[in-house]
């Protein structure tokens, strides 16, 4: 599977690091929506769903935690432990966040709005629309 990371470039100097979001320069579109999670217990499992057509990127600007990605026919798991690290969510890819840090600040940026519509959250529909080519 093929997973797009980012390396996101710092500005550091001696007073600390600053990182900048573009769209379209350093994040692959229009920035239409940003959310971030925090306080995620230890034990939490969340996601467990893909979208049908929202594309992310996700950067721990905080602690770490895991994303486990399922494009339906191989799985990966990808560790974000760096604020300088984004990585790609393309559409039609299942998501399951798991092993948050009790510090981990997880922050995403969205190319749509917030849309249930667009959510898959059943894992049998997702394999039967990847495999039907929907
Ligand atoms: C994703 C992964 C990485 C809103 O009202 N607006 C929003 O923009 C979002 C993202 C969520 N919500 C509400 C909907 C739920 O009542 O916040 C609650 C938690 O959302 P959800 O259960 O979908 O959270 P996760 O962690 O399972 O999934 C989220 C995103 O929803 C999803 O798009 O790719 O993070």
């Amino acid at each position: 599977m093929d997973i797009k990371h980012i390396q996101l470039k710092s500005c550091g100097d001696e007073r600390g690091s600053l990182i900048a979001l573009e769209e379209k320069s350093n994040i692959p579109f229009e920035i239409k929506r940003v959310y971030y999670m925090f306080k995620t217990g230890e034990d939490v499992r969340r996601g467990f769903h893909a979208h049908k057509t929202l594309k992310q990127v996700a950067i721990a600007v905080r602690g770490s935690c895991k994303f486990l990605l399922d494009d339906g026919t191989e799985q990966i798991t990808v560790t974000l432990d760096h604020p300088a690290q984004g990585l790609l969510i393309e559409s039609f890819m299942w998501r399951e966040m798991f092993d948050f840090s009790p510090d981990c600040v997880l922050m995403v940026l969205a190319d749509q709005l917030y849309d249930e519509a667009d959510y898959v959250r059943n894992y049998d529909q997702f394999i039967a629309q990847v495999q039907s080519g929907e």
